[in-house]
């Protein structure tokens, strides 16, 4: 033996001796970057898992829509071929109509209200409801309140959003929210709406202040329009198809740790919230809180009476609206 051979073999013993017998990397999509609070919140779901597992499990996230858009990403984990991911409810929206209560426009009375509903029975009986469609509800993140933001016109009350062309996620109820509105919706993947808003595609989008302010759309649709229509939160689902692979307890483990990240990314989100519309404010964004906000609930009815009829959603919101 060389020198060379034995210095290899030694750092070959090295380390399969400091590895688990077995270690697996679970893969989880995103469509937002390293620094946004959902991957930050999986990251520490991975770092749980480590812990509780000795190292043999851990999840490696891939964002910035680097394996598809949501819904893309959503089929793949269907069949097996992505372990995890972390989407808005609004990609569940055509699959698992239970997820479209908590993306109903004015349902929730405030962020505590909203975390109220979903950590308890609400959130359980929605999650629980994937599981019939291949997918495990894991747990809900907070994504804060969405809210219109257009190129030119801003948007003050119902009457401007007539024959706006705006961007929604790719989901029925978005489609007829915007409808029941007068505007025109255009579904789009998320990582296509900077171009879309940039090129006059559309004439603006809808969402939170940390997704408004890391996508840039801030720097193409500077008027922002604090009409708050929903809470659509984030889902965190793993695959019914890889779950069945797993023993109860490594599927305990996780869990466990999903919903040990809650709380973290919950701090994390409150953080970005204000840190986000400080920086679109100082980036040139006009925020326009005086809103005709009555008008707006009153447009967003017919959404309900098309998307929450059944008797199954209608009791949910029953449980929303009995939530103190
Ligand atoms: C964000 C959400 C993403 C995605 C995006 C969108 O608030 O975190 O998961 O749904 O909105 O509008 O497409």
């Amino acid at each position: 033996m060389t020198k060379l051979t034995r210095i290899l073999a030694a750092s070959a013993v090295a380390l399969t001796l400091s590895m688990p017998a077995f270690a697996k990397e679970f893969r989880s999509a995103d469509v937002h970057p390293d620094d946004y609070p959902t991957v930050m919140a999986v990251k520490k779901m991975s770092d749980i898992i480590s812990e509780k597992t000795g190292g043999k499990y851990t999840i490696k996230v891939f964002g910035n829509s680097a394996l598809g858009s949501e819904k893309d990403t959503v089929e793949q984990v269907k069949l097996g071929a992505l372990d995890m991911v972390r989407v808005n409810v609004a990609a569940f929206n055509n699959i698992v109509p239970e997820t479209i209560v908590p993306a109903l426009p004015f349902l929730f009375k405030s962020k505590e209200h909203m975390r109220k509903c979903l950590d308890g029975p609400v959130g359980e009986q929605i999650l629980a409801a994937l599981e019939s469609q291949g997918f495990i509800g894991l747990a809900f993140y907070d994504s804060g309140s969405r809210s219109f933001y257009t190129t030119s016109k801003p948007i003050k009350s119902v009457a401007d959003v007539k024959g706006m062309k705006l961007r929604v996620q790719q989901s029925d109820m978005w489609v007829t929210l915007i409808q029941s509105m007068g505007g025109n919706p255009t579904p789009l993947p998320y990582a296509e709406v900077y171009t879309a808003l940039k090129t006059g595609v559309v004439d603006g989008a809808e969402n939170n202040w940390p997704s408004y302010e890391s996508s840039r759309h801030y720097e193409v649709a500077k008027n922002y329009s604090l009409t708050e229509h929903s809470m659509s939160p984030e889902l965190l689902v793993f695959s019914k198809v890889v779950w069945d692979t797993l023993g109860k307890e490594e599927q305990d483990v996780i869990r466990a740790a999903a919903k040990e990240s809650v709380p973290y990314m919950r701090e994390q989100w409150d953080a970005r919230e204000a840190k986000a519309r400080a920086t679109v404010e100082a980036g040139g964004a006009t925020i326009i809180s005086d809103i005709d906000r009555q008008g707006f609930v009153d447009a967003a009815k017919p959404v309900y009476d098309k998307f929450a009829a059944d008797p199954k959603l209608q009791d949910l919101i029953k449980q929303v609206q009995a939530t103190e």
